[in-house]
């Protein structure tokens, strides 16, 4: 079994935000004021459901799924879109693939030396986030 990824994290870096939001069609205004925050991730495990927020000063985003059942995802807040997404794991990495108006989007969590990374991918754009465990 892959090392759990429940908890709460809190951002410690984040490369190529820009890149990925631009990818999304992200407007500059709101660009600018997300680049300056950091994200705190809180991923929790009900039963065989997860629940995944994503949290800020200026916004936040909350979605939940059960691995490997693809599902309805609207990206509130975020880009505002509509995706099928579907989340498995793959090794020791819990992968999301978001089928929908942009192409290869997706994202992939994994844990490496104690912290939370990850990888937010859409069109030619890759973002890390790396992100420490509050404690
Ligand atoms: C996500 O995480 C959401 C995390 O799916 C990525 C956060 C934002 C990137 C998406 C689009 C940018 C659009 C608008 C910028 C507005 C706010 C930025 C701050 C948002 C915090 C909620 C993947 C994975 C599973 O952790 O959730």
């Amino acid at each position: 079994m892959p090392v759990s990824l429940c908890g709460s994290w809190d951002m410690v870096s984040n490369v190529n935000f820009e890149g990925y939001m631009i990818a999304l069609g992200i407007s500059l205004y709101t660009r600018k004021i997300a680049l300056k925050i950091k994200h705190r991730k809180v991923i929790e495990q009900v039963g065989d459901r997860y629940v995944v927020k994503t949290l800020s000063t200026f916004r936040n985003y909350t979605f939940s799924f059960r691995v490997s059942e693809e599902f309805q995802e609207f990206t509130k807040g975020l880009d505002d879109r509509n995706c099928k997404s579907l989340v498995a794991w793959e090794g020791n990495k819990l992968v999301c693939i978001q089928k929908g108006e942009k192409k290869n989007r997706g994202w992939a969590h994994w844990i490496e030396d104690d912290k939370l990374h990850l990888e937010l991918h859409c069109e030619d754009q890759v973002c890390k986030q790396v992100f420490k465990r509050v404690v």
